[in-house]
Parts: C-alpha cells; sequence; structure tokens
C-alpha cells in the first residue's frame, strides 16, 4: 500500500496558486498510480496550530478555532472546485491529532532524545508575555535579512531557533524586546547525523529537494527546542507549554492516515509502522522540516521512514517572485473561479508549464495561449471531430481493425507516461498525451474520412475506427491531467472514469454507440485575459503605495492646494461633447481650468458661480485645452453635480 500527502496548508488564509503548485501534480500522481493497478491513499488537511494561526486571530479578532474552521472550510471548497481529492482532508486541531502527537512526544521522551534547557527567550516588557516564533521580527543572525521568529523568511530560508534572532521587537505592539530566561524541552537532532546522512542517500524523490538538505546535514546540526508558549497546541506532557507546530503539523499525515483508512476499511499501521511506501510532495520551502527533523522524529519514536519526498519548484506571477504582500498572487477563488475559468485549464497549465522540480511562472497571456492552443486547438479538436464525424456518419461503430502504426504510437505513449510519472515528471507526461492528440490531428486531416465517406465507406470506417481507438487512450491518458473534462467526454463513448486502465489504452474499444459529443472546452477571449491583467496591475500597485491607499495623515492632507475659486467665464470646448473651459479666480490669480461638465452645465447658469478647487493639480491637456488645476464636484452615478460654499465667501478662500 502506498500512501501520498501533501504539505498542509495552513488555516490563516485563503488558498492561492502556491499551494495548488504542490497540490494539482500530487493529485495527478496520485490518479496516474490508481490507472497502473496501485493501490494509494492520499490524505492531506489543515495545518491548524503554531503563531501564523494565533497571530492571524488575532488580527481577524476571532479565536483560534474560529479563523481555523473557517480557512478549513474554505480549502475544502477550493480542493473539491479544482478536483483535487483527497481520501481524507483533515485537521490537526482534532481529538485522534492529539493522541497521536502525545504518543510521538511520549516516545521520544522514553527513548532518552528529549532533555530540558534554560534558554533566553525574547520576551516583550509591554505586552507583558514571551514572544514565540511569529510574534517576534528582527534580523536574520545568518544572513542580516529582516526574519521572523522561526524563519529567515525573506533571505536565506533558515530555519531561527528561539533566542536566535537578532535585534528582536513584538510585533503586536512593536516594542523592543528583552531575552529573558525560561525552561524549555529540546529533541537530540545531533544524535541523529549519521542516520541522517544514510537516510537522504537511500530515499527517493526529486534532487532538488534532497541536495539542500544533504548539505545542511553535512555542515552543522543543532538541537531543536520543541516547546513554546502558547495556549493554543498540542500540550507538551506535564508542562505548561505547547510543542512547536513542526513537530504535530507533519504527524497529521499519521492522523490523517488513520482516518482515511478507517473510511476504506484498511489499516494504518501497515504503512506507518511496517513500512508501506510513504511519499511526501511538498514546496521547496519546507524541505529542511521534511528532510531533517520529521525522518529524526520518527526514527527516535518508532515509526517508519519516508520513501519519497518530492519537492515541487517555487512560483513566480507575471515573472516576479510569488508574493502576497506584493501582490504577485492568484488567489484560487477570488480571482481564478469567480472569473469563471474552467478548473482543468489550471490544473493543465501547472503541470504543463515546466518540469515539477523547476519554478513555474504563471501568466495570463501564456495561460490564455497554452488553453487556447494547446487544449482546445489540438487535443479538443482532435477529441470533437472524431466523435462528432463518427456519431454523426456511423452512430454504431465496431473498433475491431486499428491501423498498426496507431497501436505503435499508442504504446509508445503509455510507455512514456509511465517512465515519467516514475520520475515525477508531469510535464513530461502531459506533453506525451498533447503529442498523440497532434499526431491524431495529422492522421485524420491526411486520411480526409469527409471524402471517403463519399467514396469508400469501408476505408473511411477503418479510419474512423483507428481515430476512436486514438481518442479512447487520449481519454484515458489525459484523464489525470484534466479529469473534469474527460469525465464528459466519455459518456461520448460509454466508459467510465473510474474503471479507465492505462492497460485498456492498448485494448481494442470494440463496439461502440457513440452518443452527441458536446464541444469539449470553452474559448478564452482575450477581454476576459485583460480584465484579469489589470486586476493583477491594479493589486500590485496597491500593494506599492502600501498604506497610502488607504489612509492618509494630515501631513498628506495638507500637500493639497484647496481653494474656492470664483468661475469668471466659461465656455463649451470645441468638438467635444463633454468638456468646459473655465476661467477661475482662485485668490492670487485667474486659473485655466478645463472640466467634464458641459453635458449636465450651460456656461450662463454657472459663471459667477463659487466652486471649490484643487489649485496644485498637476497642469494636463484636454482636447488639446492646458487645464491647470481641477474643481471638485460630487458624483452622482457618473454625472458632476457642482459644489457651494453655504455663504458668500471671498475667491481663494482654504478649505481645511
Ligand atoms: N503549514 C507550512 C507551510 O504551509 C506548513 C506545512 C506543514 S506540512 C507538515 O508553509
Ligand atoms: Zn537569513
Amino acid at each position: 500500500m502506498k500512501l501520498v500527502t501533501c504539505g498542509l496548508p495552513y488555516a490563516n488564509g485563503k488558498a492561492h496558486i502556491g499551494h495548488l503548485r504542490t497540490y494539482i501534480p500530487a493529485d495527478v500522481y496520485v490518479r496516474y498510480l490508481r490507472m497502473m493497478d496501485e493501490e494509494v491513499i492520499f490524505v492531506c488537511g489543515s495545518d491548524c496550530h503554531g503563531t501564523p494561526i494565533v497571530v492571524n486571530a488575532e488580527a481577524e479578532g476571532i479565536s483560534p478555532r474560529e479563523l481555523v474552521n473557517k480557512y478549513h472550510k474554505h480549502f475544502e471548497e477550493m480542493l473539491k472546485a479544482i478536483n483535487i481529492e483527497f481520501d481524507y482532508f483533515g485537521k490537526t486541531d482534532s481529538e485522534e491529532h492529539h493522541t497521536r502527537t502525545k504518543d510521538i512526544v511520549e516516545r521520544l521522551v522514553k527513548n532518552g532524545y528529549v532533555y530540558p534547557k534554560e534558554i533566553e527567550l525574547a520576551y516583550c516588557p509591554v505586552c507583558k508575555r514571551f514572544l514565540p516564533d511569529r510574534y517576534v521580527e528582527g534580523i536574520c543572525p545568518y544572513c542580516g535579512s529582516h526574519a521572523r521568529g522561526d524563519e529567515c523568511d525573506q533571505g536565506c530560508g533558515r530555519h531561527l531557533e528561539p533566542g536566535e534572532i537578532l535585534k528582536p521587537k513584538c510585533k503586536i505592539c512593536g516594542s523592543n524586546a528583552i531575552y529573558r530566561k525560561q525552561k524549555h524541552y529540546f529533541f537530540r537532532l545531533t544524535d541523529f547525523k549519521e542516520f541522517l546522512l544514510d537516510f537522504l542517500e537511500d530515499v527517493d524523490g526529486t534532487e532538488n529537494a534532497l541536495n539542500y538538505a544533504r548539505q545542511w546535514v553535512k555542515g552543522e546540526l543543532r538541537d531543536w527546542c520543541i516547546t513554546r508558549n502558547l495556549e493554543w497546541g498540542v500540550k507538551f506532557p506535564g508542562e505548561d507549554l505547547v510543542v512547536y507546530v513542526w513537530v504535530d503539523a507533519p504527524i497529521g499525515y499519521i492522523t490523517f492516515t488513520e482516518k482515511a483508512c478507517e473510511k476504506l476499511g484498511k489499516d494504518w499501521k501497515e504503512i506507518w509502522m511496517d513500512g508501506g511506501e510513504i511519499i511526501h510532495f511538498i514546496g521547496l520551502d519546507i524541505v529542511y522540516h521534511h528532510c531533517i527533523f520529521w525522518p529524526a522524529m520518527l526514527k527516535g519514536s518508532g515509526y517508519s521512514l519516508p520513501d519519497g519526498i518530492v519537492a515541487s519548484g517555487m512560483v513566480k506571477v507575471e515573472g516576479k517572485t510569488f508574493s502576497k504582500s506584493r501582490g504577485y498572487v492568484v488567489w484560487v477563488e477570488e480571482d481564478y473561479l469567480n472569473s469563471g475559468f474552467s478548473t482543468d485549464f489550471l490544473r493543465y497549465y501547472i503541470v504543463n508549464y515546466t518540469s515539477h522540480q523547476k519554478d513555474l511562472n504563471f501568466s495570463w497571456e501564456l495561460f490564455k495561449e497554452k488553453a487556447n492552443n494547446e487544449l482546445i486547438a489540438t487535443f479538443g479538436n482532435f477529441l470533437y471531430r472524431v466523435f462528432h464525424f463518427a456519431w454523426k456518419n456511423f452512430g454504431e461503430i465496431n473498433v475491431s481493425d486499428v491501423d498498426s502504426a496507431l497501436l505503435e504510437k499508442i504504446s509508445e505513449t503509455k510507455k512514456k507516461i509511465e517512465k515519467s510519472i516514475r520520475e515525477w515528471e508531469f510535464k513530461m507526461a502531459s506533453d506525451a498525451f498533447m503529442e498523440l492528440a497532434a499526431f491524431g490531428n495529422n492522421y485524420f486531416q491526411s486520411a480526409k474520412p469527409w471524402e471517403l465517406i463519399k467514396t469508400d465507406k469501408e476505408e473511411c470506417e477503418r479510419i474512423i475506427s483507428s481515430c476512436l481507438q486514438l481518442a479512447k487512450a487520449l481519454l484515458i491518458f489525459a484523464y489525470p491531467v484534466i479529469p473534469k473534462t474527460i469525465s464528459k467526454m466519455v459518456e461520448v463513448i460509454d466508459l467510465k472514469t473510474d474503471e479507465l486502465n492505462l492497460e485498456d489504452a492498448l485494448k481494442l474499444a470494440g463496439k461502440i454507440n457513440l452518443r452527441k459529443p458536446e464541444v469539449p472546452f470553452e474559448k478564452i477571449d482575450d477581454d476576459k485575459i485583460e480584465k484579469m491583467e489589470k486586476l493583477m496591475i491594479e493589486r500590485i500597485r496597491k500593494a506599492e503605495g502600501g498604506e497610502m491607499e488607504t489612509e492618509i495623515s494630515l501631513e498628506d492632507f495638507k500637500k493639497l492646494d484647496l481653494r474656492i475659486g470664483k468661475i469668471i467665464k466659461a465656455e463649451r470646448v470645441k468638438k467635444s461633447k463633454k468638456l468646459m473651459k473655465l476661467e477661475i479666480d482662485v485668490g492670487d490669480e485667474v486659473r485655466q481650468i478645463v472640466a467634464g461638465i458641459s453635458e449636465d452645465y450651460s456656461p450662463e447658469e454657472i459663471e459667477g458661480k463659487l466652486v471649490p478647487v484643487l489649485v496644485n493639480m498637476k497642469p494636463a491637456k484636454l482636447m488639446g485645452v492646458e487645464s491647470r488645476g481641477m474643481i471638485l464636484a460630487a458624483d452622482v452615478d457618473g454625472k458632476p453635480v457642482l459644489l457651494h460654499p453655504d455663504k458668500d465667501v471671498p475667491a481663494g478662500a482654504g478649505i481645511r
């Protein structure tokens, strides 16, 4: 029995493309394995503990439990929408999880791998509390970058031990923290150096992860502080402390396996106690935890070790490093699903953009091209043409005689896919079926069945039979990547997705009673992509502007030179429906200002009126007419309504 897991999302925020970068390939992997007759259990769940949760809950003004429930539900919905089908998607704040974590910690204690030690911890004298992990920010002692409590998130990426961060500041109130002594518990990671070196030689997985980890272990290992001053989390036995979130989070893999097995009528111990096969899919940023801490914990407590650690490369958005705070992000719900794009487009993009280990760049333009040119014009086109032709001209057809060159091609593709999957090369697998579809298009095009049907119906039937066999193979090969579309398409030739098997791609389809096919995909139009790009630019701009966007200081406000001006003269701008040229006395001079009020006011009715003016507006030319300043008006459904002072005031009176 094989277990496949995905890194657990923190239940403190919404799903984004960074999550999918790992989850979609893992889901694709599992679907292929199942079509290769492997028995696989696939689990994941919400990471509910640690300061990432507590700090965000505090910021949202709700309890950690409320926060966790909210985002857990969100993730469940997103996974369902994207067709990522875990056998179990759990939560680490469940009772079973507390029990399993307690068991492992107690075993580590019993086996002599845990010891207490007094350490200096960051403490906020204003908030009067210790500052675990994300409660403290400061400087990374290794690279000098700005870092948060337990990780150098903006610099070298190292895990930081409590007390290591330099110039600590309280994240909540901003005061300088001081260091104070307190007793904590440590795991003897240094005892595992030899074990880890061997483990990292033997374990399967992607080189990006393993190479890093080997370097770290060859360098210096330090014992690991595994307790924290928090209320929320799994209690450390006998103390008023909880275990560090990175102790309990990976144990979630075990808890969730137990739950999945309960559901499926299997025995979880076969995996975690008797050495079943365990494969972890993770992001590059959590390699240290999965290749070093986790195997040492498992070894120290007598559980089975992972057999494969597969790390996905990093994510870029429109060419820039993924960053939620800087706006380089694609939100699964808000951006993608709410815009109505087919989820299969995104699955294909993520799998097919590049090798699993390399950086994936998400660009809306490329997204459109890949969907329109590859999935629609190549893949969908072949299926639809063949199905439609066969349905219209034959209805029922017996696929018993298939061109041997075609069968050969199908067999080659199948081998390529099997090999790619074993090597974690999901792009190669999807390239393989895309090439087969292109081959199919050529075959159909050069055989010209639309002519043959008139001249040689028998030959035409042979050609279409061959094409149908190819179509059947394509449905099977592509199912793991684009399951939603394929579930719909298989109905045309009466297949069932839960019975699909790679071997069947070569078995002759036999008698088929065709159903009328639907068009497999809807084309993506330029407008929609432009809208997405605009949205992205807007978000980045906002992020750059930072605070300015929402709140401005009195200082900022004082930069505006706002005065009451008197309209001396008004005249419509020639050839413009909207614009009116105004001469306005702003106290010390008369300004020429162009305003978009011609549709709503006549020059006569506004001459002599007092209006507010932004005097230090950058000069601009509107329809070739210079404008120095801007009049302010109320905006009522896009129509301007002029504003006038309550009493008569002199031109040039300031506005505060
Ligand atoms: N929640 C960290 C992260 O999302 C963490 C993964 C846990 S995997 C056991 O980066
Ligand atoms: Zn650093």
